[in-house]
């Protein structure tokens, strides 16, 4: 057992979880399966992995900009909150395994043995009716992790290997059913060029979108085809209104944070520089970042469909590949993001504002990854199909329910203490369910909740049209 778990371990921590080599390698065996000359297989393998890696560089400046800005209010104000964001969900849950005496080291096989169940879920695709590969290696560390520690937590016979395995069975379940939900609402969003789904954290809410957002509005009025009068006009242009915007909005709060606190958390702010010129750099730098995540997109995102064919007709037939939500941004107007973060940033605020007007017991702080990553997200999809008012209203609508389903899990998953919560939309809807059903039912309740999971492919396979449902998503010949 113990081999076995160094040999997890090994390929977790040095294939699986480092994103840009795992696409790479899926890249290369597609292109080796497709019989591709041995340069055009390097090159493609080289040109998935460098464009893989620009995205990462867009996302992570993203991420590690402005995280620190916003949970800079919880250190600012002695808040004791909750920061609902992944990154620190982590922390948390790994403080809190420590806490009970556990090594966060079961987190990496129950990854893995997601993986493998994705793999199985889809060699039965006849019967389990799946279709998705999940890839996106950091979001499987975030997801095992908090899955731990609910089985952990709320089952404490299975704080072992059997623990691990019922982990990366609920985990790698959800991984599927929930990527397999994406597939249409994907092959929508790129007119049918994508050839790939979404594997990420808010995949129950994509769907969402893509089924509310024509109740809302008409895909007509797009934020691509948004005419706006007189001076305004300046905004149609993504880089002038995401600039504006973030202006705006994090001038506000570095403003509020002010300029000691900012030389506290940043080593970049230098002595030489002045707080209205760092304040503006910095908050332009979000629109710099935002071009180089859609660059690396567009890089990789080529590669790792044309190759795929080899993986779905070989290997596994008929897989698509479950990536990154990023991906799904460089097939929108870059003004749907902006939108999206806007709106679901404002739907938070109104939330945590009436905690504190309620004398939540819980407090939260806005975490930029869910912030970001899954409104604009939301907004992308639901702005395909409904335009921007549905964009709109959904976005703000998911920054309410992320505070407040947010609150409920810190509380119930006792991480308040902790500090930290994973925050993404399907962790603070579809997550807080399943920890009342295992909380209360143990381990049937787990068994219900993979049950549970497992049915939905089959009333999505029972809806659509059945001569179409294996080809979605995959490119003509
Ligand atoms: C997440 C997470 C990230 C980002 C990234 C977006 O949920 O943990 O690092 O979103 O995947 O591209």
């Amino acid at each position: 057992m113990e081999i076995l778990n160094t040999i997890f371990t090994f390929i977790s921590n040095n294939i699986l979880t480092k994103a840009e080599l795992f696409v790479g390698l899926i890249v290369l065996v597609g292109y080796i399966l497709l019989g591709k000359k041995w340069y055009e297989t390097l090159a493609g393998f080289i040109k998935a992995v460098v464009g893989y890696m620009i995205l990462t560089v867009g996302s992570n400046g993203l991420i590690t900009t402005f995280r620190p800005i916003l949970s800079g209010l919880n250190q600012k104000f002695n808040l004791n909150a909750v920061v609902i964001d992944p990154y620190f969900g982590l922390n948390a849950v790994n403080a809190a395994l420590e806490n009970i005496g556990l090594s966060a080291a079961w987190t990496m096989t129950s990854l893995l043995l997601a993986f493998i169940w994705n793999i199985i879920l889809l060699i039965f695709r006849k019967y389990t009716k799946l279709r998705t590969l999940l890839l996106t290696g950091h979001i499987m560390v975030q997801q095992a992790t908090t899955v731990t520690w609910i089985v952990f937590l709320f089952i404490p016979q299975l704080r072992n290997i059997w623990g691990a395995v019922a982990v990366g069975i609920l985990v790698g379940t959800y991984q599927a059913v929930f990527s397999n939900l994406t597939v249409e609402p994907t092959d929508r969003l790129t007119d049918g060029e994508g050839g790939f789904a979404i594997g990420h954290q808010q995949m129950f809410a994509i769907w969402l979108a893509d089924k509310l957002a024509p109740k809302l509005g008409k895909k007509e009025d797009s934020i691509e085809n948004l005419k706006l009068p007189g001076f305004l006009q300046m905004f149609s242009d993504n880089v002038v209104s995401t600039s504006v915007l973030m202006f705006v909005f994090f001038g506000i709060i570095m403003v509020v944070l002010g300029e000691d606190f900012m030389r506290g958390i940043d080593d970049t702010f230098t002595a030489t520089t002045a707080f209205p010129f760092y304040i503006f750099s910095k908050a332009l730098s979000f629109t710099v970042y935002l071009n180089v995540l859609q660059a690396g997109v567009r890089m990789f995102v080529a590669e790792l469909t044309e190759s795929f064919k080899g993986i779905s007709d070989k290997l596994l037939p008929g897989a698509i590949p479950a990536v990154d939500c990023a991906v799904s941004y460089g097939f929108a107007p870059a003004n749907a993001v902006t939108v999206g973060f806007f709106c679901g940033a404002i739907g938070q605020f109104l939330a945590i504002a009436g905690l504190l007007v309620f004398h939540s017991p819980v407090m939260i702080i806005a975490g930029f990854v869910p912030l970001f990553f899954d409104n604009a997200s939301i907004a992308v999809y639901a702005n395909h199909r409904g335009g921007v008012k549905a964009a709109v209203i959904l976005s703000f609508c998911s920054g309410i329910i992320q505070v407040l389903g947010g609150a409920l899990c810190a509380a119930l998953l006792q991480l308040v203490a902790f500090g930290g919560w994973h925050g993404n939309f399907d962790f603070s809807t579809i997550f807080l369910a399943v920890s009342y059903v295992v909380k209360y039912l143990k381990v049937p309740g787990v068994i219900i909740c993979v049950i549970a999971m497992l049915i939905i492919p089959q009333i999505q396979y029972r809806r659509s049209d059945k001569e179409k449902y294996f080809t979605v998503g995959q490119e003509e010949e």
